[in-house]
C-alpha cells in the first residue's frame, strides 16, 4: 500500500489494542435493560432447581409484575440475562426484594466470561412482606459479554420476589467501587413459635405429665395458657427457633402456680441444639398470680435448632404463657 502521510510504498502495521476501552461516561442502563422491571416474561432464569421461578403478578414493586421464586433446596434462586462489561469497570446494581423477615440471601455478580465470581454479598430481609432495596457495587476485572447477576436464597423453602433491577456501568476512573457492607439479621422478638399458647400448639411434652394441654382456666395474655400437671422433670418443649452467635437474648416465661409448694426449671438450647443453659431452677414467685421469669444468655452457635424446655420441679400444676425470646 502507499503510505498516505509520506507517499511511499510500505506496510502499515496494525497495533493490536488489547481490550476495548471502557466507556468514558457512566452508563446508567435503562430500567428495562435485562427486563429489570419484570414487566416482560423474559431474560430471567433459575439458579438451581427452585420449585417456582416465574414472572408473577402476586407482588410488584412497580408496574404489574415481579419475578417469583420458591426454593426447595439450599442456594437456589434466579439469574439475569447476560450483559457486557469492561476491564476495569465498576458496576453498580440496585434491586428490590420482597420476602420474609430474617431470610438470608446471597447476591452474586459474574465477570464478562460468565464464570469468574466478581462479587458475593449477603443480605437479610428486615421486615415481613415489605419491598426492600438492596444496592451493591463491585469492581469488574474480567471483560466480556457474559456478565450476569444472581439473587439466591440460602435456605430451602424460601419464597421471594425480585423487581426493578438496575445495572449501572461506571468507569473505573470514577473511583473504587464502594465496598458492600452486609446487613445483619433483624432483631427478632416473639421468636418462639406459638409461645402465646393461643394457636394450634406445637409444643411437645417433656416426660409424661398427667395433664399437658391448652387451657382457658388461666391466661396471661389472650384466652389460653398451657397447663401442666405432673412431677419433677415433666413439662413442655418449644418448637425450634433461630439464634445467632454473639447475640444476647432475653428469654421471658410467664407462669402461674396455685401454690408455692413446688418450683420450676428452664433449660435452653443454642442454635445447634447444644445446651446453652442447663436446668436452671428453684425459682420463687407468689402463688395465684402470673409471674414473669427473664433469663439472659448469649448464643455461641448460629442456627435454627434452638429450643427451650420448661418443667416442673416438684409435683403440682403450672400454667405457662407468653414465652418469648428477644434480642437485647
Ligand atoms: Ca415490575
Ligand atoms: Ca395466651
Amino acid at each position: 500500500m502507499i503510505c498516505p502521510e509520506c507517499g511511499k510504498p510500505g506496510v502499515r502495521a496494525l497495533i493490536n489494542i488489547a481490550a476495548t476501552p471502557a466507556p468514558v461516561d457512566p452508563v446508567t442502563l435503562p430500567i428495562t435493560f435485562l427486563n429489570g422491571t419484570m414487566e416482560d416474561d423474559a431474560y430471567w432464569s433459575a439458579v438451581g432447581t427452585p420449585s417456582t421461578e416465574e414472572q408473577s403478578s402476586e407482588q410488584a414493586h412497580a408496574g404489574t409484575y415481579s419475578w417469583k421464586v420458591v426454593t426447595d433446596g439450599a442456594n437456589e434462586g434466579v439469574k439475569s440475562g447476560t450483559f457486557t462489561v469492561y476491564d476495569p469497570q465498576n458496576v453498580r446494581v440496585s434491586l428490590w426484594l420482597y420476602g420474609n423477615k430474617a431470610d438470608e440471601f446471597l447476591l452474586r455478580a459474574y465477570g464478562g466470561d460468565g464464570t469468574t465470581l466478581m462479587f458475593e454479598g449477603t443480605y437479610f430481609i428486615q421486615e415481613d412482606n415489605t419491598w426492600e432495596e438492596v444496592i451493591f457495587e463491585y469492581a469488574n476485572t474480567v471483560a466480556g459479554s457474559n456478565a450476569r447477576i444472581e439473587v439466591i436464597a440460602v435456605d430451602s423453602g424460601t419464597t421471594f420476589y425480585v423487581d426493578d433491577v438496575n445495572v449501572s456501568l461506571i468507569p473505573a476512573e470514577e473511583g473504587n467501587a464502594t465496598p458492600y457492607v452486609p446487613n445483619d439479621p433483624p432483631p427478632v422478638t416473639e421468636q418462639i413459635p406459638y409461645g402465646d399458647m393461643e394457636g394450634t400448639p406445637i409444643w411437645t411434652d417433656v416426660g409424661s405429665p398427667t395433664t399437658s394441654e391448652q387451657s382457658s382456666e388461666q391466661a396471661h395474655g389472650g384466652t389460653y395458657s398451657w397447663k401442666t400437671v405432673g412431677s419433677s422433670g415433666q413439662g413442655i418443649r418449644s418448637e425450634v427457633f433461630r439464634m445467632v452467635a454473639g447475640k444476647t437474648y432475653d428469654l421471658s416465661v410467664w407462669l402461674y402456680r396455685p401454690t408455692t409448694a413446688y418450683q420450676y426449671r428452664v433449660t435452653w438450647y443454642d442454635g445447634d441444639g447444644s445446651t446453652l443453659l442447663t436446668n436452671l431452677g428453684y425459682f420463687g414467685g407468689a402463688a395465684d398470680t402470673w409471674v414473669e421469669r427473664v433469663i439472659q444468655k448469649t448464643s455461641t452457635v448460629t442456627g435454627d435448632a434452638a429450643y427451650v424446655e420448661i418443667t416442673l420441679n416438684g409435683s403440682g400444676t403450672i400454667y405457662w404463657d407468653d414465652v418469648t425470646i428477644t434480642e437485647v
